[in-house]
């Protein structure tokens, strides 16, 4: 392969609603590019894109595939994107190293809520945009619609080049305004024949061509003013207002295509050649690669795809992630069309290629010039929208189970794993109920792990509405040392920001607490203990109080209504006995623990629960069904708002009732509305869902004992 620097480098991402034709876009853009000389499909799944087995199976892109096409004397790399919110991933990593994407419209469905997703994504992310209307030759396909679709969408963003002719079963060609061309197709190999445009469609095409000159002249000053004097632009000159305006994202200029027929694919690879923005880097400067995506491949084993950010990269490289400081060498460099690899001497600043087998195959890293300290920014991926509890079905391979998805989670960023200490149980969260069976998939037919997936447990937390007091004698006088502790001891609630009561009133009678010492612990699970030494007299010893402190803490990780935390008590110690001889430690702790487990018992004690912030977005025409939803969930609804036309529901929701929220969401709403959820605070169970609880533990006490 040729030797390109980063002025014959463009880097785009093709993005879309499912089954709007990237995959059949990008194998016609590698047809065009000589890449390959026949032709693949998705439904032969011969494509070079989809070439992982899991996507085979699936007849759709899970994963970003890197593909390139050389075009005029350019290297057009190009990421053919999962359009489907639950792989979402893959998008973001394509944002972080493509200068522009390509947005593939389906004619035959206009923009759908898929395109609508992507758009939004691309703008927050400041991406320019390319519209190719694919699918121009389906029988359904519709231009009218089309265009009515996408001035909803984008409004006076859109800069038209192109217009089709003889849209259906019968599309062979289009008008190109820009070059005052018709290209005609003869055949469905992309053989092209470049004409004059016919009398007949003349008038269309010069009204088109007139918008087309204004809209360019929009974006840059001296444009305009050439304009007003000559009123018209040379070529090159809408070219350069163009590039402008796509690369400030003020325009979306629109492409006809057949991606099947290979119409258009050539015009649309000309297009990026010559008006997208090539990459931007210090070619000169020590080398520095970031890693976008990793990937296990049969035969070649860990693949680490990356973009050079600066300088040069050749196989037998020495670099070093300069975070961790791990060293690697560089195997063998590769360009990569999907699944072909081909091995390359260098890869300059701004170009995407990939190596193999690295001792640390990690995503979202750099490696860099050792010593040159280069640190890329990362990815930052959207937070997970799903979130199970995974176990193996053979408890012996618990290890390997973990073992594996730690593997899984480095290749994929957006796969999170956590064990929790609290619920015991192993954590899976990802983009969507979809995303996490992939994993479930993977774990099976690559790692050989039957697993089991299922809601996790809630992190309840245990708190107490009112006073009480108890006393409880620790006593042992069985042979040997014998164990003697006695503790009397209050409760009370704890509420932020309010005074230690020291009053009381207890059995009727007030009782004043007499605080000699205070501590105060932000616990480790939310909420606080704060811990009172109120003894007189010397009844206990200062030396035991660490002792009764460890016994309230025991107790306090494993709730006396669920075994829950517990969390925002006072509790005063105020009275006790010891024995001369007897008294230690041990005693003490489990005086403490029962005495506050009593008090607890007795101090109106509450479960309480997560509640998470959810706010959904979601198109208006749902937002009645996504209202009644929430409250099925006993959400309570806050605000509402609406942005871009669709409705913004805030609702604060028990995380309780959230399991499978994505996918519940996703099929209420046809895949249109999107969601985030955010922890807010614990708030009290109400009455019927403590009473089921209670059952619920004391079933699974019994049943352990
Ligand atoms: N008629 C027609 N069908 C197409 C065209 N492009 C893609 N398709 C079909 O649309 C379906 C989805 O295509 P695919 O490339 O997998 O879409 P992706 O999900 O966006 O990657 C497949 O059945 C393709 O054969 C096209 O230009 N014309
Ligand atoms: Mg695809």
């Amino acid at each position: 392969m040729k030797d390109y620097t980063s002025k014959d480098i463009r880097n785009v991402v093709l993005l879309g609603a499912t089954k709007s034709g990237k995959t059949t876009l990008s194998e016609a853009m590698l047809f065009e590019g000589k890449v390959i000389d026949r032709r693949g499909s998705v439904e032969d799944k011969n494509t070079v894109s989809d070439y992982n087995e899991l996507e085979k199976i699936n007849q759709r892109s899970i994963y970003s595939t890197p593909l390139y096409a050389e075009f005029l004397g350019a290297k057009v790399n190009v990421i053919d994107a999962p359009g489907s919110d639950d792989f979402i991933g893959g998008a973001y990593s394509a944002f972080k190293v493509c200068e522009a994407g390509i947005l593939v419209v389906n004619a035959q469905q206009g923009v759908e809520v898929g395109t609508e997703n992507i758009i939004r994504l691309a703008s927050e992310k400041k991406l320019p945009l390319v519209v190719a209307v694919n699918q121009l030759d389906a029988d359904k396909a519709d231009w009218d619609t089309v265009q009515a679709s996408l001035k909803e969408a984008m409004g006076n963003k859109l800069v038209y080049v192109q217009f089709p002719v003889n849209v259906g079963s019968g599309f062979d060609g289009f008008v190109d305004v820009l070059t005052n061309k018709y290209y005609h197709f003869k055949d469905a190999n992309g053989t092209r024949e470049d004409l004059d445009i016919p009398a007949e469609l003349q008038d269309q095409a010069e009204m088109m061509r007139q918008e087309l000159i204004e809209k360019a002249a929009e974006y840059d000053d001296s444009l305009m003013e050439k304009f007003f004097d000559a009123g018209v632009l040379t070529e090159d000159e809408i070219r350069k207002g163009l590039n402008l305006g796509i690369m400030s994202g003020e325009a979306y200029p629109v492409f006809c295509v057949s991606a099947k027929k290979d119409i258009g694919v050539k015009r649309l690879l000309e297009f990026t050649k010559n008006v997208v923005p090539a990459p931007k880097c210090e070619e000169n400067g020590p080398t520095s690669l970031f890693i976008y995506k990793n990937d296990v491949e049969p035969h070649l084993g860990e693949v680490s795809f990356f973009k050079v950010m600066s300088g040069s990269v050749s196989a037998g490289m020495d670099l070093e992630d300069p975070v961790s400081g791990n060293k690697e060498r560089l195997s063998a460099v590769y360009a990569v069309a999907g699944l072909k690899k081909e091995s390359v001497q260098v890869l300059h600043a701004g170009d995407l290629g990939c190596t193999v087998k690295l001792k640390n195959g990690k995503s979202n890293i750099s490696l860099s010039q050792p010593g040159s300290g280069i640190v890329n920014d990362k990815i930052v991926y959207p937070a997970p929208k799903y979130r199970c509890a995974i176990k193996a079905k053979v408890q012996q391979e618990e290890q390997k189970l973990g073992d594996a998805l730690k593997k899984i989670a480095s290749q994929d960023p957006t796969v999170i794993v956590e064990y929790s200490k609290e619920l015991r149980q192993t954590i899976l969260s990802g983009n969507g109920e979809q995303h996490i069976n992939i994993v479930k998939w993977r774990l099976n037919n690559e790692f050989k792990l039957e697993v089991e997936l299922f809601a996790p447990k809630i992190p309840y937390r245990e708190t107490i509405t009112k006073t009480a007091v108890a006393t409880y004698r620790h006593k042992k006088q069985s042979g040997g040392a014998g164990q003697f502790g006695e503790v009397s001891l209050l409760i009370t609630p704890y509420e932020e920001g309010t005074e230690t009561p020291k009053t009381f009133k207890i059995n009727g009678k007030d009782q004043v607490m007499n605080i000699k010492t205070q501590e105060s612990y932000d616990l480790e699970w939310g909420g606080k203990l704060e811990f009172y030494n109120c003894i007189v007299g010397g009844a206990i010893d200062a030396r035991f109080m660490p002792a009764i402190l460890k016994g309230l803490n025991d107790k306090m990780t494993e709730g006396p209504l669920t075994g829950s935390y517990a969390r925002d008590i006072r509790v005063y110690v105020y009275d006790g006995k010891m024995h001369p001889v007897d008294s230690n430690e041990i005693s003490f702790i489990l005086a403490a623990r029962n005495a506050f487990k009593e008090a607890f018992r007795n101090a109106g004690p509450k479960i309480m629960e997560p509640i998470y912030n959810v706010e959904v977005m979601t198109p208006a025409e749902y937002q009645g069904a996504c209202m009644s939803d929430l409250q099925n969930r006993r959400g309570i609804l806050g605000d509402m708002g609406a942005d871009k036309g669709f409705s913004i529901l805030k609702a604060r929701v028990p995380l309780a009732e959230l399991y499978r929220y994505s996918t519940t969401l996703s099929s209420l709403t046809s895949g249109a509305a999107t969601f985030t959820m955010e922890f807010a605070d614990y708030q009290p169970v109400p009455a019927d869902v403590q009473t089921k609880l209670l059952a619920e533990y004391a079933a699974a006490e019994a049943a352990d004992e």
